[in-house]
């Protein structure tokens, strides 16, 4: 493998597209787009996967149900992912779908590889299936009733010639991966479970169908189709060319972004990561994924969890629609109200709340307040000074942006989304108590002018930081700060122009007298 030091290679799932996609779904997407839209500001040469995972008697079924063949099905419907990406400005480097023909010729010589080696064989399954869930279970693992135990729908007995991958003959070697590196698997609680489960055992699992035909066919044997975990999980690496690309050039893609810096999962898909994609990359001889993470589910507040079976989701287009508000507000929203690996109570009131505090008051209000002093106080709406006044508050702001970027940068590092954001609002919170405090109109109504341009140049420099800070979370948003304090140049919208530059080189702004309000709060009598 190459030297991965510049790059990093983050995924989201790749969806059913059984269903429109809702604010789940579009959770985990911001939360990776956010990581990939942070590293690229960091430098980094960032790939980020995601697409939708389109085989499956699912998806046959669905097809069916409206009339169509399962290939009109899935066009139409993973057009919708696309298109909610677009809108939530979601930066995907490719979308990858199971349907594409070059990801269906990797899964088939994966299968064929595996069958070669001695890690799949044939055998008769005969047992408990969910149809929902499209998975196999034991006597024991379902409950007494034969109910999933995942969904707890009813399962089905059910017999049939599969194929089988030895799982079981990895366990320990999945063990010691765990032992030896416990945050491969996080948050911690994910890490338990997982290791609880592997330590009870593991056992072969099937990975073949032969009472469905919509998905790959096992190029050996054509009457069986891969059983949806094999197809779906290789994904991460057929996206980079890995037994399908054409050339040399086409597979160095994979050898530049593979392994994996994280996979982002929800955390009921975790245990299919975390187990069964490890085992199949060890039994294919290649190297592990850095890190999965499991992030936590949106619920509402009776505890249900939003999803499409349960048919309570809510559409982010939707949100955006009704309460009138951006694609940033939902991604801000999302990132910070709920903890990434927590599952967190969905209300449509935290959600005003958020915004209309968070984003209006506090962010809205600093770069609105702070713009029109400029335009006020200077008839040109130029702040070009030649000299800082520095006193101990303003000396104690610089310190407050240059310490919450180093919070913000090891939070976000760890994948702790909400905490970072916390750090910029450290800064945008003292920032406007400083303006209540030095009163600049006082400051203007008694001609202290250095003193006062002092005040409006820091007011300036700690908004570009934040904004600077804040281009992963809100990318749109900082665009138009940027552009309201007149900052055109790359070079103050990098990660390392986030601080305060003083007298020996100071940015000179230019506010724009367009202004657009940054976040109209949420008027809850206009909400229908
Ligand atoms: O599992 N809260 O696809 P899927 C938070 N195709 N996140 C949620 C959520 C909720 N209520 N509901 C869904 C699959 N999600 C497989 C994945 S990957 C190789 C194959 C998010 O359409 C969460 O990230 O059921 C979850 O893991 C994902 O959507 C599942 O999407």
């Amino acid at each position: 493998m190459s030297d991965k030091k510049n790059t990093f290679y983050v995924t989201a799932p790749i969806y059913y597209p059984s269903g429109d996609p809702h604010l789940g779904h579009a959770y985990c997407s911001i939360a990776a787009d956010v990581i990939a839209r942070y590293k690229r500001l960091l430098g980094f040469d960032v790939m980020l996967l995601t697409g939708t995972d389109e085989h499956g008697q699912k998806i046959e079924n669905m097809a069916n149900k409206e009339g169509v063949i399962p290939e009109e099905y899935v066009d139409g419907m993973s057009q919708k992912f696309k298109d909610l990406w677009k809108v939530l400005d979601i930066s995907y480097d490719k979308f990858i779908r199971t349907t594409d023909s070059y990801h269906k010729e990797s899964v088939g010589k994966i299968f064929t590889k595996l069958y070669e080696k001695g890690d799949i064989y044939k055998s008769y399954y005969k047992g408990l299936y969910c149809e929902p869930c499209e998975a196999f279970f034991t006597k024991t693992k379902a409950k007494v009733d034969c109910l999933c135990p995942d969904c707890g729908r009813e399962l089905k007995y059910t017999e049939e010639e599969a194929y089988f991958f030895k799982l079981s003959k990895y366990a320990d070697k999945i063990l010691k991966l765990y032992e030896e590196n416990p945050l491969f698997v996080r948050p911690a609680s994910c890490f338990n479970e997982m290791k609880k489960f592997v330590e009870a055992g593991l056992e072969d699992i099937c990975v073949s169908r032969t009472t469905f035909s919509w998905g790959v066919k096992v190029p050996f044997d054509k009457k069986h189709v891969v059983y949806v975990w094999i197809d779906a999980l290789s994904n991460y690496i057929t996206a980079l060319g890995y037994e399908n690309a054409k050339s040399k050039e086409e597979l160095s893609n994979f050898y530049k972004f593979w392994p994996a810096d994280v996979h982002f999962v929800g955390k009921e898909i975790m245990r299919f990561h975390a187990i069964i994609w490890v085992a199949i990359l060890i039994a294919l001889d290649l190297p592990l994924p850095k890190c999965i993470f499991g992030h936590g589910w949106l619920l509402f507040k009776d505890g249900t969890k939003m999803s499409k079976s349960k048919g309570n989701v809510i559409s982010p287009l939707d949100l955006i629609n009704k309460y009138a508000v951006s694609a940033d507000a939902v991604r801000y929203f999302l990132l910070r109200e709920f903890p990434f690996g927590n599952d967190g109570n969905f209300s449509f009131d935290s959600f005003v709340n958020r915004i209309n505090s968070d984003l209006a008051n506090d962010l809205g209000n600093l770069v609105s307040r702070t713009t029109s002093m400029i335009l006020k106080y200077k008839s040109d709406g130029v702040l070009n000074l030649e000299n800082l006044l520095l006193g101990i508050d303003e000396k104690e702001l610089i310190s407050t942006v240059s310490k919450a970027k180093n919070t913000y940068q090891n939070l976000l590092d760890s994948f702790k989304f909400s905490e970072s954001l916390s750090a910029i609002w450290s800064v945008v919170l003292q920032a406007n108590r400083y303006i209540e405090k030095v009163t600049p109109w006082k400051l203007y109504s008694s001609k202290n002018i250095e003193k006062l341009d002092t005040v409006l140049y820091i007011l300036c420099e700690l908004i570009r930081c934040v904004a600077v800070l804040l281009i992963p979370f809100i990318p749109t948003t900082s665009e138009k700060i940027f552009s309201q304090i007149g900052i055109s140049s790359k070079g103050l919208k990098t990660f390392s122009s986030a601080k305060v530059y003083d007298s020996e080189n100071l940015v000179k702004y230019k506010i724009c007298r367009e202004k657009e309000i940054l976040f109209p709060r949420i008027d809850l009598k206009s909400v229908d």
